[in-house]
C-alpha cells in the first residue's frame, strides 16, 4: 500500500520513505506534548514520513483520522486511543486494507485483538499500585484521601483507579473520601480541588492525582485556600513531567510516579519489524519501566530529566 512517491518529473520526493499515520489524543498537557515530540523525532530518525492527526480530545476525530489514513493507503498506523472502547469497526477497515496498527500509550479494549499488531506503553496499573504503596509508607496507613481521576474511560484512568485501590484494600486506615475526574487537565484539576476543599476542608490529608498536570492545578487551589501543599496536604501524582519536579523542589508536591512518554523510539523499532514482516515473536504488550520520585531526591535528579 505504498503511496505513489514519484513527482511529475519522475524524481522521487521525500515520500520515498514509508508513510505512517499517527493519531494522537490531543494536547491536554505537558506529558502529551513530550509524547508527541518523541514520536515525531523518532519517525524522522527512523526515516519515516509521519502524517500527524490531532484528536483534539474527541474520539470521533480520532476515528475520522484513522479512516482517512486507511483511505490514503498509508504503510502503517500508530494510534494513541483517547478511550478504551469503540475502535472495532474502524480498526476492521485497516485490517481489510492490510494496514498494520500499533497501539501506543493507552490501551484499546477490542473483541478481536488481531485488529492491532502490538501495544507499547507504560504499566499504568502498576503506577496506581506504586502511588498507594508510597502513600501507605508515608502516612503509616492512616489518611483521608481525595482523588483526581483522569479522562473517563481512558485506560490510564481505569488502571490507576484500580491499582491504587488494590493496594490500599479494605483493611488499611486509608479512606478515599472523594473522587472525581479532572480530565488530566491542570485547569480542571484546580476546579475539582476547589470543590473538594469547600466540601471537605480540613478533613483532607492527601491528594492522589492520576497525573501531574492535575496535581499542579490542585496545588494552586490549596494555596488559594491558604494551606501549604506538600505539608498541610500531601500530594502524590503520576507522570514525572518537569513541572512536577519543579513543584517537588519547591516542596509543594511529595511524590510523582514516572510514566515515561519517550515512547517514539520503541514504536518505530517495532514498526520497522512490522513492515519487514518479522513479527513472529513480537509480544502483544510491550511495557515501559517506571520509577518513583520523591520531594527528598528531586533536586539531585531534576537536571537529568529528559522531559
Ligand atoms: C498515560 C497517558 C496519560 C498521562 C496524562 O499513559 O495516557 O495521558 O498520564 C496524559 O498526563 O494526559
Amino acid at each position: 500500500s505504498k503511496s505513489d512517491s514519484s513527482s511529475a518529473d519522475g524524481s522521487s520526493g521525500e515520500n520515498d520513505k514509508p508513510v505512517i499515520g499517527f493519531v494522537q489524543t490531543g494536547s491536554e498537557g505537558d506529558w502529551r506534548k513530550a509524547h508527541t515530540v518523541s514520536v515525531r523525532e523518532a519517525a524522522e530518525a527512523a526515516g519515516y514520513e509521519l502524517r500527524f492527526a490531532d484528536g483534539q480530545a474527541k474520539q470521533e476525530n480520532q476515528i475520522k483520522a484513522l479512516s482517512s489514513f486507511v483511505a490514503q493507503g498509508v504503510d502503517g498506523i500508530i494510534l494513541a486511543p483517547l478511550v478504551e472502547t469503540g475502535w472495532d469497526n474502524v480498526l476492521e477497515k485497516a485490517k481489510k486494507r492490510n494496514i498494520p496498527v500499533l497501539i501506543l500509550d493507552r490501551q484499546v479494549d477490542v473483541k478481536d485483538d488481531s485488529l492491532f499488531v502490538t501495544y507499547i506503553g507504560a504499566d499504568t496499573y502498576n503506577e496506581g499500585r506504586l502511588a498507594a504503596e508510597w502513600l501507605i509508607e508515608k502516612t503509616g496507613g492512616k489518611a483521608k484521601v481525595v482523588e483526581l481521576q483522569g479522562t473517563p474511560g481512558a485506560s490510564p484512568t481505569i488502571n490507576r483507579y484500580n491499582g491504587f485501590r488494590d493496594v490500599i484494600g479494605e483493611e488499611s486506615g486509608i479512606e478515599i473520601i472523594a473522587s472525581q475526574s479532572g480530565d488530566f487537565r491542570r485547569s480542571k484539576g484546580k476546579e475539582v480541588m476547589e470543590a473538594f476543599l469547600k466540601k471537605h476542608g480540613d478533613e483532607i490529608d492527601v491528594v492522589y492525582a492520576h497525573n501531574d498536570d492535575m496535581a499542579i492545578g490542585a496545588i494552586q487551589a490549596i494555596e488559594d485556600a491558604g494551606k501549604k501543599p506538600g505539608d498541610d496536604i500531601i500530594l502524590v501524582s503520576i507522570d514525572g513531567v518537569r513541572a512536577a519536579f519543579e513543584a517537588m523542589v519547591e516542596g509543594k508536591l511529595n511524590c510523582t510516579v514516572e510514566c515515561n512518554p519517550l515512547q517514539g523510539p520503541m514504536a518505530f523499532e517495532a514498526m520497522d519489524k512490522i513492515l519487514s514482516g518479522d513479527i513472529g515473536d513480537m509480544p502483544k504488550k510491550q511495557m515501559i519501566k517506571d520509577e518513583v520520585y520523591e520531594r527528598e531526591n528531586a533536586k539531585e535528579v531534576i537536571d537529568s530529566r529528559k522531559y
